[in-house]
């Protein structure tokens, strides 16, 4: 197992589009479970695989209290999606910033699992928010995206400015 080294936003590589996984193999497995390691290590409760920069349509999640349900999403699709609702996201990737996104409230979503075998699941509440969140960092989207260009550039120059500090 290993810790993999998660990109910062705004890193050009968060926007790199992932592509899907074509054979579910001990490679793919290996980077399931180096994935949640990172995840659970951070700790966070969702991380895609764009954001360890492995583009490839992989998520990781797990809102368990006690690491106790992880959840794997190989090439996800949502199938349908109804309603709105407002959730304070954060992310891996935008460390320390928390803002208030909306998405869609239930969402039925298809993907595979570690074992290359097919679910589907219908998710509402934070599961549904932190489904559509991964998703996106796949389609190379952030979520701060959603927020003004004012805002994104405020995160932008806090995070470049940390990085600096940090340097
Ligand atoms: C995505 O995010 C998510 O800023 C997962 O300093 C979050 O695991 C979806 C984290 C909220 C929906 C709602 C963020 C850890 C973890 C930070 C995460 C930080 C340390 C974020
Ligand atoms: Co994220």
């Amino acid at each position: 197992m290993a810790i993999l080294n998660i990109l910062t936003y705004p890193d050009p590589r968060l926007h790199k589009i992932a592509a899907p996984v074509e054979e579910i193999n001990e490679d793919i497995r290996q980077l399931v479970r180096d994935m949640a390691e990172t995840m659970y290590d951070a700790p966070g409760i969702g991380l895609a695989a764009t954001q360890v920069d492995v583009h490839k349509q992989v998520i990781v999640m797990d809102l368990s209290e006690d690491k106790s349900e992880l959840r794997v999403f190989i090439n996800p699709r949502i199938l349908a999606k109804c309603g709105n609702q407002d959730y304070e996201e954060g992310c891996l990737s935008v460390p320390g910033v928390y803002e208030t996104v909306t998405r869609a409230a239930e969402i039925t979503v298809e993907a595979l699992d570690e074992h290359g075998k097919a679910f589907t699941l219908e998710a509402e509440g934070l599961l549904a928010v932190c489904i559509q969140h991964e998703m996106d960092h796949l389609l190379g989207k952030v979520f701060v995206e959603y927020l003004s260009g004012l805002k994104q550039n405020r995160i932008k120059n806090k995070l470049k400015k940390r990085q600096r500090e940090r340097a």
